[in-house]
């Protein structure tokens, strides 16, 4: 079905990653919208909503405040801008630290029934990571078999989502000692994951929390549940069933799709499916099967976070990063996208009706309109990811032959860089890097994550502001949407070492390991942490003192917001590309950019321009090294 466009997209200018202009430029041609022309679509955008003024919490209203104070000042409820705008952003809070953690739930319940011997088609890969958590949460692995241990761990964890009672969450453990005092002195200790997030939408029920600060604060409580247990345990649980990445070589951008092969792309979050249709993908019977249908074989390509998974444990080529997702479908020679969960566009399945491409879902809690739906159980895994893979080979013959055009780039990325081979590259101890950043040839490390956002030019932040820091000498690792950007513009490439300034060139070519270190999906963003407890335990600081930064340049989901807020948690400047909704309320844009430093030794600041932030953090990381007494 081609649509009417009645605003075109200026393609060129869109995007810094190539391919993705051509690929527009085809959408109009074939009447296809994509988020770009929807954008523009929904111009002018509310700007109550942008600045965070409306509530929607009780039937009162929809209510909204003027920011020139010239119409009402308060809702029907007499909730303040102050009080709305805390409230929304707490909400966001909330839903971004669900959905981690619910994908959290899931690889843990995947895990027990692993433990359990429940599930024949998955195995416990990393068993030392096993070990090595259950002692860090204090269950003792003598004498016990490796299902045991994990039998025990799964029932920790497990309680780490509802654990009644007051007791700090578990998986706090494995955040530094002088953190966690800095989290109890402001009362900041998360008990129970669910139980947070529950309270975030108590709080903001209409006549309960209309305290700005006090909203704040439990945001940032419940931010901490996000990133040390529900995301940390995704990370740590998919390690210990699939193994823990390693460097490793593959290819990114959508050029890494093949012309003469059924093309499958995994898209969403979780391993546990992704991980299944690669692996019967690439079995013989379904390399035979693809033949039989004139295929020379079954090709598997990544998109945004599950990509990542399936890119840093496997090498799957990664296709692209979520604003690609309809350019994917687009180029007309993809047979199936197999999604699970989050940053799923509905769209696609719009834009999948004017190709041959079939769209499958697979979460009972993620159903699109218009998508096949096969629900997918780990107890049959292996049967139901043949099936869907069948579905897609099947498809192979109805590619429309004269409207197939695969933009030809692809460049190749190394991956893989759990902290575990970081450590492992830096011949097992933390030392070399602690002596790098010491002595000044690295001056500091940031961390870039998150989304794509149409508002601003697509990968264009995420490749200025890492080319920008490593020329700085900064080491930059990262997650997410950031790390398929790098990825595709060459910057995880061995030869990307000549943009990176003479202290890091320095140190990569001694390690042999890119300037910018892919480190895996969003929850993975939880290793980032690990490496900042580590770095700050060893030199006996605490993470706040260290000469580092994070960002997150083009972020868009909820998601994001709750992985800014849990850097900020843990003591980290944090840099924000797109304004977030709160500048109604100069009370909580204030809070956060300054007032919250004093608290947990971390900010936020926004900075559109990918030049001038990276100036700014750089600022940043050379005051930390004067107040720490380190060379400039
Ligand atoms: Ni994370 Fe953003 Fe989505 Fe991954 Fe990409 S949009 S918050 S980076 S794919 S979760």
């Amino acid at each position: 079905m081609a649509e009417y466009i009645k605003y075109r997209v200026p393609a060129k200018g869109v995007s810094a990653t190539k391919g993705v202009a051509e690929l527009i430029e085809k959408a109009e041609e074939d009447g296809v919208k994509t988020a770009w022309h929807r954008l523009l679509e929904q111009q002018p955008q509310c700007a109550f909503g942008q600045l965070g003024l409306c509530c929607r919490n009780c039937a009162m209203g929809p209510c909204r405040i003027d920011p020139f104070g010239s119409g009402p000042t308060k809702g029907v409820c007499g909730a303040s801008a102050d009080t709305i705008v805390a409230r929304n952003l707490l909400r966001m809070i909330a839903a971004g630290a669900a959905a981690h953690s619910d994908h959290a739930r899931d690889v843990v319940e995947v895990f027990k029934g692993v433990a359990e011997g429940r599930f024949q088609y998955y195995r416990l890969t990393d068993v030392e990571k096993l070990k090595s958590l259950a002692e860090a949460l204090g269950i003792s692995t003598e004498d016990k078999d490796e299902q045991e241990i994990a039998r025990e761990l799964a029932e920790v964890l497990e309680w780490e989502f509802g654990k009644p009672g007051d007791e700090p969450l578990r998986m706090l453990a494995l955040a530094p000692k002088k953190r966690i005092k800095v989290w109890e002195k402001a009362g900041l200790i998360p008990r129970a994951i669910d139980r947070e997030i529950c309270e975030c939408m108590h709080r903001t029920h209409i006549g309960v929390d209309a305290d700005p600060v006090s909203l704040l604060l439990h945001g940032i409580r419940t931010s901490i549940a996000d990133g040390w247990s529900g995301s940390m345990m995704a990370t740590y649980l998919s390690d210990i069933l699939f193994g823990t990445p390693k460097p490793i070589k593959a290819e990114a951008n959508l050029g890494v799709l093949k012309e003469d092969y059924v093309n499958i792309i995994v898209h969403g979050h979780n391993p546990i499916l992704s991980t299944k249709i690669v692996e019967v993908a690439m079995s013989e019977e379904m390399q035979e099967l693809a033949k039989k249908y004139g295929a020379r074989g079954v090709n598997v390509a990544g998109m945004c976070c599950t990509g990542n998974e399936v890119l840093m444990r496997l090498g799957v080529p990664i296709a692209g990063n979520f604003l690609m997702q309809e350019l994917a479908v687009i180029t007309g020679a993809v047979e199936a996208i197999i999604v699970d969960y989050q940053c799923i566009m509905p769209a696609i399945v719009d834009v999948a009706q004017c190709y041959h491409t079939k769209i499958i879902t697979t979460e009972p809690k993620a159903h699109i309109p218009g998508a096949i739906h096969i629900e997918f159980n780990a107890e049959k895994a292996d049967e139901i990811a043949k099936e869907i893979v069948r579905i897609a080979i099947e498809n192979y013959p109805n590619r429309p032959r004269d409207r197939v055009h695969i933009p030809k780039h692809k460049i190749e990325v190394i991956a893989g860089f759990s902290v575990e081979a970081i450590l492992e590259a830096l011949g097992g101890t933390l030392e070399p890097l602690i002596n790098a950043l010491r002595e000044g040839t690295i001056k500091g490390i940031v961390g870039i994550v998150g989304c794509n956002n149409p508002k601003i030019r697509h990968n264009h932040s995420h490749v200025t502001l890492a080319k920008e820091l490593i020329k700085r000498d900064v080491l930059v690792v990262g997650t997410g949407c950031w790390s398929i950007a790098a990825a595709m513009d060459g910057l995880m490439s061995p030869k990307a070492v000549d943009l990176a300034g003479p202290g890091l060139r320095k140190v990569c070519e001694t390690l042999n390991i890119p300037p910018c270190l892919h480190m895996g999906s969003c929850v993975d963003c939880s290793r980032i942490l690990i490496v900042l407890g580590a770095l700050a335990d060893a030199l006996g600081l605490d993470i706040s003192d260290l000469p580092v930064a994070g960002s997150a340049p083009e972020w868009m989901s909820e998601k994001a917001v709750s992985i800014g807020t849990y850097f900020v948690a843990s003591g980290v400047f944090t840099h924000l590309g797109v304004v977030p909704p709160v500048m109604g309320s100069q009370k909580v844009a204030k809070i956060l950019t300054e007032d919250v430093e004093d608290i947990v030794g971390g900010k936020f600041y926004v900075e559109p321009d990918p030049v001038k932030a990276a100036e700014t953090i750089y600022n940043v990381i050379i005051e930390k090294r004067k107040k720490l007494g380190w060379p400039l």
